[in-house]
């Protein structure tokens, strides 16, 4: 019926899994919590009603009960990365991007809605963003993002991605819309943007260029200490561990 991919087969398990091997294994520092009990305060905030009506206001009962502190200088957000994203931070060890919270685990690379009058999930199809954004799936992130950046404190990080067709900062999405209007200025000491292009890619957006720019000019008059890097190092040794004698490459050497 919708046009959106329906919940992930076996949600249950594998966010209570996901769950316990972040409080256990992942991330021991949050101390004790009962997944169980943030898996139903999850449900309850899209089971048994219509799908296109969904609040972030929903969760607000699961966001307290998966809440845990961020450490200073490890908030990394981004627009058009994700997997470089989730191989760089480490699951937590170099970075903590909101995917490597526990809330953020409740989440990533999962899908998952409801239906009216019907306690079960609807594996079958979800309703996706063009369809209606009051979706249990948008709404969560949406949430998730304002509570993280929020949380966020020290040195802020930005990944982007310099080869993206829409612009590296969407001046509409998650980052622009739910994440920068939520920093808490007097926590933040400065903020380091970081464009990266795709390996052998177009570099349509830059540092001091295009929606990079716009976003740098946002920022700065928000009052914040801008440091904007092409290509960071650290970050493009990694890409290039699949491309090690592509000429964008050279910088291994
Ligand atoms: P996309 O479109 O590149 O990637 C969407 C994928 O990333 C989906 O599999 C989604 O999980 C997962 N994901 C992980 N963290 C987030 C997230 N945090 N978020 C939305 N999806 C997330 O990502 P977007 O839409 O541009 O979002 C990037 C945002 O994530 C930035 O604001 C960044 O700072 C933030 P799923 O459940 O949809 O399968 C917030 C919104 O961390």
């Amino acid at each position: 019926k919708w046009k959106g991919e329906g919940t992930t087969s076996n949600l249950e398990s594998i966010v209570i899994g996901r769950c316990y091997e972040y409080i256990r294994i992942v991330n021991p520092s949050v101390g004790e919590k009962n997944c169980t009990e943030i898996w139903e305060a999850f449900k309850k905030a899209f089971i048994n009603k219509d799908p296109c009506n969904i609040l972030p206001s929903d969760y607000e009962l699961f966001i307290n009960l998966s809440l845990h502190t961020i450490p200073p200088n490890k908030s990394l957000f981004w627009e058009n990365n994700h997997l470089l994203v989730t191989s760089y931070s480490d699951r937590t060890r170099r970075y903590m991007p909101l995917c490597d919270t526990l809330i953020g685990s409740f989440g990533d690379f999962l899908n998952w809605c409801g239906q009216a009058n019907d306690t079960g999930f609807n594996y079958d199809s979800c309703p996706n963003t063009e369809e209606c954004e009051n979706n249990a799936v948008e709404s969560f992130w949406k949430i998730a993002s304002i509570t993280y950046a929020k949380q966020s404190s020290g040195v802020i990080y930005i990944m982007l991605n310099g080869s993206a067709i829409g612009g590296a900062y969407p001046v509409k999405g998650f980052f622009a819309d739910y994440e920068v209007p939520n920093f808490q200025k007097d926590r933040i000491s400065r903020i380091e943007i970081w464009v990266m292009d795709d390996i052998g890619g177009p570099d349509l957006d830059s540092c001091g260029r295009g929606s990079v720019q716009i976003l740098e000019e946002r920022l700065k008059t928000m009052g914040y200490d801008i440091t904007c890097i092409d290509n960071y190092k650290s970050v493009l040794l990694l890409k290039c561990l699949d491309y090690l004698n592509h000429s964008d490459c050279s910088i291994v050497s």
